[in-house]
């Protein structure tokens, strides 16, 4: 397998200039611009942080900034930026985590904040219509009295946009129960790369009215069009929500752990996900938890974190105390102990856990943050071969890279591979972990992006997943939708 990390060039594009700036003013209010071109002149500090991710792994070169309110004017800056051949970056909160929403030479940046009404929202059905930048967690709070909740969940939720979920195709923790946004996406409205609105704003839940366009914009990562708004199917509230948390004394256990609870649970089950010991002693030393007390911990070697959700909590109660009761009194038990959630307080907090790795990975350090589908009896061995890796090549240690852990969604087979260099990344250190890391991956059939998405990190990684014949398809859908190659240059294809 070819491994190279080409540097693309965009000499079929060009700069913004001063009457570039002053088209755009005419399109939208100055205070919707941002420049560090004279005739706007911004200062470079307030574009800063738009040209740099949330890892501070990427940095873009972006000198302008536009934030449209409307559909239609997205529109209109498309359709010049295709007459002028700019190149654009469209970014929504800027929380993804593989470099997609930054500027790689001097496109522009577009940013979708400033669109962040909600359309409707239909009590019976469910449906929701909202611009691309609503913030995921002002969704669930407007749709919230209604009994209603968004169908994914994440981390990032506070800063996230739901565009931007959408584009990347994000997972997060409520996949398990109620799918992918590939089935709750009902519709969507995009700018296409000539300034062309596409409405498929449908709210309708059966629609087999030829091609489903919409799908290519799901995981799409902006290199497609731009989402201006978006059609959701958001489910009723659960009426009952519990959650336990399980310490293991060996990995061995997790995956007839995960047949054991499924089998009890059946219905409830609403996630199942994972923690190994080092990304649990990191929480607990950055003020997570403690949810179990040292005695009771133990050697334990990693944690499971069950939800569910159901109809009737006396029910769903009952069964789960049935099955930490069964887990802890089996002849060879599959848990070493394990908590169950007396309070939201506590519900909350052993999600905080969960939820609160990926600040608390920030903290140590700079991540080098892999995201893969691998089948969940290799999870720990994914992360032990690429510590003994570190460890053989004199790179493991506070000098180099002082964490390697995993956390994820086992009941996804999706696990976040977090490698910590604790003073900072260094070419040398990602040699040494790419293509190594693609390669276990790609020997266990798995895919080097679960649910991040490709975005400038993974580009060159993608044949690791996906055969020449589907890349070259995808080039050509790429070549249909935006032959200028203005839309998010350099991202996703190789
Ligand atoms: P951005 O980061 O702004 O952009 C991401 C990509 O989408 C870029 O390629 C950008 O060009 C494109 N884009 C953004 N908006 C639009 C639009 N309107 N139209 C076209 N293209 C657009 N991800 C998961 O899948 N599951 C998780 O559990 C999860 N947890 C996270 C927790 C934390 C603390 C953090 C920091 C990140 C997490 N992520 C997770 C990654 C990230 O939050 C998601 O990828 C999220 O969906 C990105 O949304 P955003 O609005 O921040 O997009
Ligand atoms: C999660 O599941 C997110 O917490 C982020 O997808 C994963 O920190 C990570 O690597
Ligand atoms: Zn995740």
């Amino acid at each position: 397998r070819r491994w190279a990390h080409n540097i693309p060039t965009f000499s079929h594009l060009n700069s913004v200039n001063e009457e570039d700036i002053a088209h755009f003013s005419s399109i939208l209010a100055p205070t919707s611009i941002l420049s560090t071109l004279s005739s706007v002149s911004t200062p470079a500090d307030d574009i800063a942080p738009y040209n740099v991710d949330w890892m501070g792994k990427y940095h873009g070169q972006a000198n302008s900034v536009l934030r449209p309110r409307t559909t239609q004017q997205v529109s209109e800056i498309v359709k010049y930026c295709a007459q002028r051949k700019i190149g654009i970056v469209p970014q929504g909160g800027n929380t993804g985590l593989v470099g997609g929403g930054i500027s790689l030479q001097k496109e522009i940046v577009l940013s979708l904040g400033a669109m962040n009404n909600v359309r409707s929202f239909d009590p019976v059905s469910g449906v929701l219509v909202a611009d691309a930048g609503c913030i995921l967690q002002s969704l669930s709070e407007y749709i919230a009295p209604h009994n209603h909740i968004m169908p994914l969940d994440l981390g990032a939720k506070g800063s996230c946009q739901i565009g931007g979920n959408i584009s990347t195709n994000a997972g997060g923790l409520r996949l398990l129960r109620y799918g992918s946004l590939h089935g709750t996406v009902l519709g969507l409205e995009v700018v296409l790369p000539d300034g062309t609105i596409l409405d498929q704003l449908s709210t309708l839940r059966k629609d087999n009215t030829g091609y489903d366009l919409k799908q290519l914009f799901i995981g799409g990562e902006g290199t497609l069009g731009i989402v201006t708004g978006v059609s959701i199917l958001t489910p009723p509230a659960p009426q009952a929500t519990n959650n336990i948390f399980l310490a293991l004394p060996r990995f061995d256990n997790v995956l007839p752990l995960f047949q054991t609870v499924k089998r009890q649970l059946g219905e409830i089950m609403s996630a199942f996900e994972y923690i190994d010991r080092t990304a649990y002693d990191m929480g607990l030393q950055h003020g997570l938890g403690p949810l179990l007390s040292a005695d009771e911990v133990g050697d334990s070697q990693c944690f499971v974190l069950v939800e569910t959700s159901g109809g009737n909590q006396d029910h769903d109660l009952e069964k789960l105390n049935n099955l930490l009761e069964s887990l802890l009194t089996a002849d060879e038990p599959l848990i070493n102990t394990g908590v169950l959630s007396q309070s939201p307080t506590q519900f909350n907090s052993i999600w905080a856990l969960r939820e609160g790795l990926t600040e608390c990975v920030q903290k140590e350090g700079k991540p080098y943050k892999y995201d893969v589908s691998v089948p969940l009896a290799d999870f720990q061995n994914v992360v032990d071969a690429v510590r003994e890796r570190m460890i053989s090549k004199g790179l493991y240690g506070d000098h180099a890279i002082s964490k390697v852990m995993g956390y994820g969604h086992v009941g996804d087979g999706n696990l976040h591979l977090n490698v910590i260099a604790k003073h900072g990344y260094r070419p040398e250190l990602e040699a040494a972990l790419e293509p190594f890391i693609y390669e276990i991956v790609a020997d266990r059939k798995g895919s080097v992006s679960a649910e991040h998405g490709i975005g400038s990190m993974k580009r060159d990684a993608l044949h690791y997943s996906k055969s020449e014949v589907s890349i070259e398809w995808m080039r050509k859908v790429k070549q249909v939708f935006d032959p200028l190659n203005i839309m998010n240059p350099g991202k996703v294809l190789p």
